[in-house]
């Protein structure tokens, strides 16, 4: 490590004091030469040298091309470098840990033990059918056990990995409903913080509120929205026009009413503006307020079932909230240990169903070295989620979702 300044070449200006780091080949995060400046984190000192540097020569890094330079010299596999944007990206601790998993090598490790497996497989078969006369006949059911075996953990793989998309991704969940039901206390009662202003007045809220929580590590963002009725007021109408907008972004949807009132036709009405395609949770607030002091589910008609919750008190919440994020598909998070992310998952995917349907080789009758070709191609979608069997065009997309500079 040298220690010096950085010096404008034409004038001699000083521009900054700084540490000069070399990196030898392979011994960089790249496995290439590397010189790395350390200069005072200002922003304008920063920009200065960048810019000297980048007059005598350099250029700025591509999004991810260290990363991808460190995947093209073998320092790091597909799966390593996915997670590092993984864990850069991450919004909460689960998130975080997952990543973790995966820069260990987690995704690599139970990748290379199904493709290990199915070689097994082929390599079972193709001795077979190579040397007939000298071994015994292939035990095809032995094959199909363990085919089917590997096609059933795979398809875990992938449902957990679509269900810790959602850690990593976060939610979007807006509280709407009628005004005055207590909207923007709920907000604030799960934030923990005093963030939207409550009242006794109808239409308090008239603008979108949106706060940050992470719910057993689903990172979330709560909006508090316009309570929804028939008004003249201007600036109530626009926060109005905002909840439906809300009502569309949103991934799911918790419609409160007020349990001292009942669900009232009003409530009725908000419910039919929900597409049916969003999540949702009815939740009957003010339960403390409420006569019947059990936190069960309350019918309101069939098939409609409320969660009565108080924000006043906090009764209530903990079962609204788990039930909520089951909605989500975000129940099960903290059993996953390996968290497949949305390209991984489609490839294993693939290659479950490519196996299913060459497990249809033994019911038809068929010769099993039909199988094969399956096999291979499952090996081959294997191969592509660790990175050995990959397109460049593919690896361009993978790292331009990544940051500039990493
Ligand atoms: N007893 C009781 N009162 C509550 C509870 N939650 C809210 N309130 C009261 O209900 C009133 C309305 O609460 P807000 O949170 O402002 O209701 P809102 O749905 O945001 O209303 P708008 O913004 O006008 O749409 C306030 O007086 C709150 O103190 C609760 O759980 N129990
Ligand atoms: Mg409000």
């Amino acid at each position: 490590m040298l220690y010096g300044y950085i010096v404008n070449p034409i004038n001699g200006e000083r521009i900054d004091e700084a540490l000069l780091l070399i990196m030898k080949a392979p011994r960089s995060f790249t496995a290439e030469d590397v010189i790395e400046f350390q200069c005072h984190g200002g922003l304008v000192c920063v920009q200065r040298v960048l810019e000297l540097v980048i007059s005598e020569g350099a250029r700025r890094a591509l999004p991810g091309e260290f990363t991808q330079r460190a995947v093209l010299h073998g320092r790091l596999d597909i799966t390593r470098a996915e997670a590092i944007s993984e864990l850069i990206g991450a919004r909460s601790r689960r998130a975080s840990q997952l990543a973790m998993v995966g820069l260990g090598g987690g995704v690599q490790k139970s990748i290379l033990g199904f493709r290990e497996r199915l070689l097994d497989q082929l390599a079972e078969i193709e001795a077979r059918v190579d040397f007939e006369e000298n071994i015994l006949p292939v035990d095809e059911c032995a094959i199909k056990r363990e085919v089917q075996s590997i096609v059933q953990e795979l398809i875990q793989l992938v449902v957990d990995g679509r269900c810790s998309a959602i850690v990593q991704r976060g939610l979007r969940i807006a509280l709407v409903g009628r005004p005055n039901v207590g909207k923007s206390s709920l907000l604030n009662r799960l934030s923990r913080r005093e963030r939207a202003i409550v009242t006794d007045i109808p239409g308090t809220t008239r603008d979108l509120i949106e706060t940050e929580i992470i719910l057993n590590g689903v990172p979330i963002t709560l909006l508090d929205t316009a309570g929804i009725q028939v008004t003249e007021d201007k600036v109530e109408k626009v926060g109005i026009e905002r909840s439906r907008e809300a009502i569309a972004s949103a991934d799911a949807i918790v419609l409160v009413f007020d349990l001292v009132e009942g669900w009232t036709l009003a409530d009725a009405i908000l419910l039919k503006e929900i597409p049916s395609d969003v999540t949702l949770l009815i939740v009957g607030n003010k339960a403390d307020r409420y006569s019947n002091k059990s936190h069960s589910p309350i019918q309101l008609s069939d098939p409609l079932w409320a969660m009565p919750v108080s924000a006043m008190t906090g009764e209530g919440e903990a079962s609204m909230l788990t039930e909520l994020l089951n909605r989500c598909g975000a129940g099960e998070i903290q059993e996953i240990n390996l968290a497949l992310n949305a390209r991984q998952c489609d490839l294993a995917s693939s290659a479950a169903s490519i196996l299913e349907q060459g497990l249809q080789t033994f019911e038809d009758g068929l010769p099993i070295d039909f199988f094969t070709i399956d096999l291979r191609q499952a090996i081959k979608f294997l191969g592509q989620i660790t990175g050995d069997d990959i397109s460049e065009s593919t690896l361009d997309r993978i790292f331009s979702r990544f940051c500039i500079g990493k």
